[in-house]
Order: C-alpha cells, then structure tokens, then sequence
C-alpha cells in the first residue's frame, strides 16, 4: 500500500454460510480497517451443493457441512484479497474465527500432505485424500441425543458436567458428536488420526502442520477443563476410545502456531506471516465488539443469534440454559445461543415474499408489542431452550399478516434473549450488536427497547473476523516482546459509530416488561408438556 513499512493484520471468519477477512492497518495510535471481503459458499462454491452452507437431512436433525469446501473457499480468498491490491507481503500476523463446535476427522495421510502442499495447483485438488470423514457436522446438528445422554450419566449428571467444562452436555458440542461417530462408524474412527475442530483445522492449512485449539474454542467441546484449560482425562475416557492422541494441544489464544506455509507465501505473495492460534467465532466477536470488561452485553444476530459478555468467574448458568467459555482475552465469557437467528428471520420474510427493506419497513410500521400478538419462533430445532422441530407458536397472530409476523419474530428472539441472558447482566446498560442484521435500525430498536439498553454499533460488519485481526495483532505485539494492554489493542478499532444505535423508549420499554412474563410462562408451559394446547 502507500506506505510498505505499515504493519497489516488479517483476520478470518470461517462461519456458517461465508468466508469473511478482514485486513486492519496498525501505524502508531492509527488504526484503520482496509479491506473486508466476504464469499458465500452457496453462491461461489455451488459445486459442494449446499444451502445456506450446510447440508441438512430430510428430518433436519443431522446437519453437516464439506470441509473441502472452507478450505476452497480460504483459497478463493486469499485471491481475492491479491487482486483487491492489498500488499500481501506486509501482513505480519494472521489469525481467524470459526463456527463453534463442529469438527473435522482427518486420516494419517493429512499431515504429510498438509507439509507439502504445492503452489502451483490450487488446494482443492490437493486435499481429497486428507479426511477420514468427508462431512464435518456443524453446530446445526442435533442428532447425538443418545450420546448426551451416555456423557452425562459419565460425568456425574448435567451439573457436574457443567461445573467441569462451562456446559452441561449439548447435541452439538464436540464430545457428543466424537462419541456418535465412534459408535456408528467405529471403523472410521479408527482411520481417524486427529480430529480439528473447524477453527484449528483451518489453521492447519494455513500453517501447513496440526495447528493447536485455543480455550476459547476447546469449550465448545465438554471435553475440556475448563478452570484448567486443558482436556479433562475423565471426559475424553467418556467420549471415545484412545481420544487423547487424537486430539490437538490446548493452547493460550495468543500463541503462535507456525508461520504461513509456503504455499501461501509462494502462490499469493504473503510473507512468512505468523500464525496465531484461530479461536470461536463467538469469543472473536467478545474482543471484535471491544467487551473486554465485565457489565456489557454482545449481540450476534447471524446465522445463530448469540448473546455474551466477558466474566470473571467460571460459575455456569444456573438454568442450565448457556455456556461458559475461556475468553482469548483472558478469563471467561458467558453465552447463551439461539438456532433460529436469521434462519427464522429468512423464513418468515421468505413466507411473505419480502426482500429486507419491506422487511424493515413492516417492522418499522408495526407498534411495540404487537398488540398483544406473539410469537416464538422456533422455525428449526432450538438449543435455547432446547427443543425438536416444534415449530413456530403464534399466539393471537394471524398467520395471514405478513407485518404483525415480521414484527413477531423480532420481538420473539429479543424477549428470548433477554430472558436467557439474566444469568450474564442481569440489567446491562449498554449493548454492542454484530452480525448481518445488526444494520437493521429496526431491529437495534426492538433491541434497544426489549432490554432497555442502549443498542451501539461498531463499524465493521463483521466483529468476528475484525476480533480476530485485532487478536492477531495482540499476539504479534506480545511475541516481538512488546505487549500491549487489551483496552490499547482495541482503542480504534472497536469504537462505536455515532448515531448508528438505538436508544430505548419509555413507552416501548413499559410495553415489552409487561409482555416479557407471559412469553417466559409460555414458553415455560411448552417445554414441560411439549403437546399442551397454545392459548388463544
Ligand atoms: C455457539 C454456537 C453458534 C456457532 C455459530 O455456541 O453454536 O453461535 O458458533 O457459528
């Protein structure tokens, strides 16, 4: 770029549906972010053949994606950012986030290919032998139900496994899939020489060896310690057979795990950039979204719509509902996940007809609180509160009325993540959003009033995948012996944007507190007795 002796940083998103990266420039106090690329594997991969990213089965429950297909897409992208002009060769640290929780199963014949792969083909073409599992099941999945149940048992019952790891055990967290493929497909298993999860996986193509978990990921797993931050010898003996060796080290989310493989440096231009340790799409956002104290709340409205803050202590959620996770800044974070993000906003704009500005303007058009109507939109299976393919509630809606619908879902995933999200911040003042929705001032103001919290914006899109350039940039720093404090590594990066939030409304605010009981008693009545009727 103009001046070759600035320091760039780049930082993936490897999620559900897209590849984002995001490259920031770091000149003394001056921070600027360059460059942010997203692909969507749908649209630029359509040989893979998945929709929204995934393949789903016909029942829904088993949801799995092509790891092939994110290594492509990385290749893509590396392209992608050599031909938008950014100097390649000045990027001193690369680092990356990923959906949580799924995994990858390689054969004994990765490694070595892995070590020499060969510039002058791209890596699609060079991996095929490397999987001992061709599909990697993702965090959609929730078919190893039996499995939760086996781990569970194991580990002492659901509080215990929680005290131990930060969850009790999920359908999509990695133990409970290692465990159902090693009982399905024990021959696989067998093939099976290490087993990635999504995050550490891609780092390992990008530096060419088995690149290590960082403990803001292995969490997502039940198999880790957590106040240890090392793999619970207990839990791995529950899971599978033989699951140590095949496991990467855990590592602090600042390590560096190699430096960029040759392929990269001699097929796109890169230097020997460091690698640091990838982490958790979500733990990204924790540091892209600038939470590295306590008292602030993060919204995530993807694919899943997550909520968290940063935590000093490792206590799980009392209900049993959340997640605790190492944070890569350091200390925990507490999370709480819903399936049905854009995926329910998508069908019910999909239902209607709608693109999103008449999407937006329906909301916009519609008073709070609906005049009463509800709904709970569990479109897909839901985690939080778990429950199977139910379907969405409407309660005084008309399933006719596309905008007392629109302005439903919306205010059904708020009132839901407000109720889930007590054991956090019980009343968080101010709220940072991220994810594709978050431009959606309609949204923010729901948001905004549901919690009655000031909603703010930062502005990258993308606070994964800028977290993760921000971390790359961190660990940098710390490896040439110069550290800096994490309130200085986000000073500029994670500001929020003038106007771009929302702030509650009194009126607004009345209405929603009163609606939010009557939606935690439905829901309530609905999980203890799935078939009870649904009050009119
Ligand atoms: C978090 C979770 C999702 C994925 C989405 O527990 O399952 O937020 O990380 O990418």
């Amino acid at each position: 770029m103009d001046n070759p002796s600035v320091p760039l940083y780049l930082g993936f998103d490897s999620s559900t549906q897209s590849l984002t990266a995001t490259v920031i420039e770091v000149e003394g106090r001056l921070r600027r972010v360059i460059a942010e690329e997203v692909l969507v594997f749908d649209d630029a991969l359509p040989a893979f053949g998945t929709l929204r990213g995934v393949h789903t089965s016909p029942d829904g429950r088993t949801v799995t994606a092509p790891p092939g297909m994110w290594v492509a897409a990385l290749d893509a992208m590396a392209g992608r950012l050599r031909d938008a002009g950014i100097d390649l060769a000045q990027v001193r640290a690369i680092s990356g986030a990923a959906q949580q929780h799924g995994s990858v199963y390689l054969s004994a014949a990765a490694a070595g290919v892995l070590r020499g792969l060969d510039p002058g083909r791209p890596l699609a073409s060079q991996i095929d032998g490397i999987f001992s599992r061709q599909e990697a099941p993702v965090w959609l999945d929730c078919s190893t139900t039996a499995a939760c149940a086996d781990l569970t048992a194991a580990l002492g019952g659901p509080g215990a496994l929680a005290r131990l790891s930060g969850s009790r055990a999920y359908e999509r967290f990695t133990a409970a899939q290692i465990r159902t493929f090693a009982t399905t497909d024990p021959d696989g298993y067998e093939r099976t020489a290490s087993i990635h999860l999504v995050s550490s996986f891609m780092a390992s193509i990008l530096c060419g060896q088995d690149a290590p978990i960082d403990p803001g990921d292995a969490s997502g797993t039940n198999l880790m310690d957590l106040s240890r931050r090392e793999w619970s010898a207990r839990a791995l003996d529950a899971t599978a057979p033989d699951l140590a060796r095949r496991l990467p080290a855990i590592r602090d989310s600042w390590s560096i795990a190699g430096r960029l493989a040759s392929y990269w440096q001699q097929r796109f231009g890169f230097g020997p950039a460091r690698l640091v340790t990838w982490s958790g799409d979500n733990p990204c956002a924790l540091i892209g979204l600038g939470l590295i104290d306590a008292a602030q709340l993060g919204v995530s409205l993807g694919t899943s719509d997550t909520v968290f803050g940063a935590t000093a202590s490792a206590d799980p959620d009392p209900q049993g509902a959340g997640h605790v996770f190492g944070s890569p800044a350091g200390g925990y974070m507490a999370l709480t996940c819903f399936a049905n993000g854009s995926l329910a906003r998508e069908r019910v704009r999909d239902a209607y007809d709608l693109d999103w500005p008449a999407f937006t303007r329906l909301l916009a058009d519609t008073p709070p609180g609906n005049g009463g109507a509800l709904m709970i939109p569990w479109f897909v299976p839901e985690i939080t509160p778990t429950v199977d393919g139910r379907g969405p509630i409407r309660v005084g809606l008309d399933a006719t009325d596309a905008a007392r619908n629109v302005r439903a879902v919306v205010e059904g995933q708020a009132l839901a993540m407000r109720l889930h999200s007590r054991w956090i911040a019980p009343s968080a003042k101010q709220i940072r959003a991220t994810g594709g929705a978050a431009v959606n001032q309609e949204i923010l103001q729901v948001l905004a009033d549901v919690f009655d919290a000031e909603v703010l914006r930062i502005a990258p899109p993308n606070a994964a995948s800028l977290g993760a350039a921000v971390r790359a940039f961190h660990a940098d720093r710390q490896s040439d012996g110069a550290p800096l404090p994490w309130s200085e590594v986000v000073a500029g990066f994670t500001d929020p944007v003038a106007g771009a939030g929302a702030r509650p409304r009194p009126e607004a605010v009345a209405a929603y507190a009163a609606l939010l009981p009557r939606y935690a008693d439905l829901v309530e009545s609905l999980i203890s007795d799935p078939r009870s009727p649904i009050p009119e």
